[in-house]
């Protein structure tokens, strides 16, 4: 029997930094009904997609950067999201910002969740992989400051068992790293939903950023076929507040083949059916891990943070 699981990836457009959370969970929530309508079990939001991309400004007063994080999940804003989403029988995924009041102090997170068709948080987790900087670097139109802003997260790469199969989450630069693929392809992950906001002029160097493209779509793929699991991706897009952010959500089989892309820069559902038993051919030969894998010629990767040359 094949376990398909019909995945929608939900992109969506920008959000202006005055856009209100009401407005930004309605445009979720036509989206969700597109993709229910579509046969989706599951559809995929991005990254901090309740407002706009708020670390590429300084934000000194904490009041006013309070108000971009969720303390309550869901809260009275999001949840129509789960209402929504028990009610049509669909579950869904999407990062926020979160601010919670642990180990005796405030701590922020960049974490994302995923509820089944019940309503239920099922899984969750907080971005490990924080890009950018703590302090505003000068000669920059828009700053990223992803560090200033959250902590690393805590929880480690989890995978959990849902919508049939196991499933697992990752946010945005994560997706540029083939350790997150890895430790969740070790716990046989069999989806990856992500989202990401990925400005153009991120590294500062046009001639990398130009490749901006390239570098989104070979990091998943490769990610996919490598741990034999499907990716889905939801970008959001667009000239956000002048910021350029690169579109192309995807749906990425295990074989590392895109199976559906985005082709506007605003909200667009994408959708694939997602066989689930796909990946096994993969698992049991190419990426038999039990049997090819050689752990103790990778300690390094465990045991150095930076690389360092030979003399
Ligand atoms: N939100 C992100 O994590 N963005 C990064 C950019 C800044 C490099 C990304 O990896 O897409």
């Amino acid at each position: 029997m094949s376990r398909i699981v019909s995945t929608a990836v939900a992109q969506m457009g920008p959000i202006a930094r005055s856009e209100t959370r009401k407005s930004t969970v309605n445009r979720m929530l036509e989206m969700m009904r597109e993709a229910k309508a579509r046969g989706a079990d599951l559809v995929v939001f991005p990254e901090l997609c309740l407002t706009t991309f708020f670390p590429r400004w300084l934000i000194e007063n904490e009041a006013e950067l309070d108000s971009y994080y969720e303390t309550e999940m869901p809260g009275p804003e999001t949840a129509p999201l789960f209402a929504e989403g028990r009610r049509l029988g669909i579950g869904f995924t999407f990062s926020y910002a979160e601010l919670v009041d642990e180990d005796g102090r405030k701590r922020r997170f960049n974490t994302s969740i995923i509820v089944d068709q019940k309503g239920k948080i099922v899984g969750k987790y907080r971005k490990v992989h924080l890009p950018g900087h703590s302090e505003p670097q000068p000669g920059r139109s828009h700053q990223h400051l992803e560090k200033r802003y959250f902590e690393p997260g805590n929880l480690g790469f989890g995978v959990w068992r849902a919508f049939g199969g196991v499933l697992g989450m990752c946010i945005c630069n994560d997706r540029r790293w083939p350790e997150t693929y890895r430790v969740m392809g070790l716990q046989g992950v069999e989806m990856i939903t992500l989202g990401y906001n990925t400005p153009y002029d991120h590294t500062g160097h046009p001639d990398i950023d130009s490749l901006t493209q390239l570098h989104n779509h070979l990091s998943m793929q490769a990610g996919a076929y490598q741990n034999a699991t499907w990716v889905a991706a939801a970008a959001k897009c667009g000239v956000e507040e002048g910021s350029n952010m690169v579109g192309q959500s995807a749906i990425i089989a295990p074989s590392g083949e895109i199976v559906t892309m985005a082709s506007t820069l605003d909200d667009e559902v994408i959708f694939a059916k997602c066989d689930l038993d796909m990946g096994k051919r993969y698992r049991e030969t190419i990426f038999d891990f039990a049997r090819h894998r050689e752990p103790d010629a990778y300690r390094l990767i465990v045991e150095r943070k930076g690389s360092i040359p030979p003399e």
